[in-house]
């Protein structure tokens, strides 16, 4: 059996988040265009009968601009440390930039193997791929160079036959069934902060937060209520939209994608809330003495 850590490490919006759904084959982290989406650290567990892969999707690593950014950095470097394998990946469109070498700079030191993923193939002409893996090989010296598309699926395959190449033989560490830590709270509001990026543009800043005020579930309905946070008066009323529309679609989307996660019927209702200058979440979550703390 071959077992081990892997984690997904890039600048933000290459992609990790979209791999990691693809791999695991549902969708256990969020993904936008915007920079920071990704807001903690993220196992999915890949199975097959020969191994158990586990990948760690993280912030993107980037040159820190405010505080927010700062804590994601750190959470992004720290899961560098350990695992087997780190799978550094870029933005083949955009080209391997001062972005990537920060980045890499970082990792370099952690004296792990790292497999070079060239990520957005779909984007790209052959002919061009191939100049640019030509030139990334001078870079440093990766242990494998993979082109892919994680959003078509391209490759994801081979990578995964590749990875067993180099994970050690060892025990499982998550029972067959486990497949994230991220806990149901967790994947609910998420899933309402994705819609709100998605349809909101680039009106709500990504500092939004959205927390979970009330959930029941039995066999075949979830029930969940959730709060969506934001600082500006102004931005309450993007987010309801006009006679409620922006609000009803972000519910809308929502819980499709909520039901096809969970298997079952979802019953979602959405609230807007204004707080000026509000720390961080677990202070909120306190302040409004609200729940979000579920177990699974
Ligand atoms: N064309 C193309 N777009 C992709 C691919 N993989 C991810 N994306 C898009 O790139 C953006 C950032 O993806 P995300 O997974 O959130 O990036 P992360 O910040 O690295 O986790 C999203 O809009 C994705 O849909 C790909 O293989 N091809
Ligand atoms: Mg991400």
């Amino acid at each position: 059996m071959k077992s081990g850590m892997v984690s997904i490490v890039g600048r933000p919006n290459v992609g990790k988040s979209t791999l990691l759904n693809k791999i695991i084959n549902k969708k256990i982290a969020i993904t936008s265009d915007k920079a920071g989406t990704t807001r903690n650290i993220i196992l999915g567990v890949y199975n097959d009968d020969e191994s158990q892969i586990v990948f760690v999707d993280t912030p993107g690593i980037h040159k820190p601009n405010h505080k927010l950014e700062k804590v994601m950095n750190d959470k992004a470097y720290l899961m560098t440390n350990d695992i087997d394998l780190i799978l550094f990946m870029v933005d083949i469109k955009k080209g391997y930039g001062k972005g990537d070498r920060f980045v890499l700079d970082r990792i370099k030191d952690s004296n792990k193997k790292i497999i070079l993923l060239l990520n957005k193939i779909d984007n790209i002409k052959k002919e061009e791929l191939i100049k640019k893996i030509d030139e990334l090989k001078n870079e440093y010296d990766f242990a494998e160079i993979i082109p892919l598309s994680a959003i078509k699926g391209i490759n994801v395959n081979d990578l995964i036959k590749t990875l067993k190449k180099y994970l050690p033989n060892e025990g499982k560490y998550f029972e067959d069934d486990y497949i994230t830590n991220q806990p149901k709270s967790l994947i609910i509001t998420e899933r309402v902060r994705e819609k709100v990026l998605h349809l909101t543009h680039d009106e709500i800043p990504h500092t939004v937060t959205c927390i979970l005020d009330e959930y029941e579930e039995d066999d075949d309905l979830l029930t969940a209520s959730v709060t969506i946070i934001v600082d500006r008066e102004n931005l309450k009323k993007i987010l309801i939209g006009k006679n409620g529309s922006m609000l009803k679609e972000i519910g809308t989307r929502a819980r499709l994608d909520l039901e096809d996660y969970f298997q079952k019927k979802v019953f979602l209702s959405l609230y807007v809330k204004v707080i000026k200058n509000w720390r961080d979440r677990e202070g909120l979550i306190h302040e409004l003495g609200l729940k979000d703390d579920l177990d699974e």
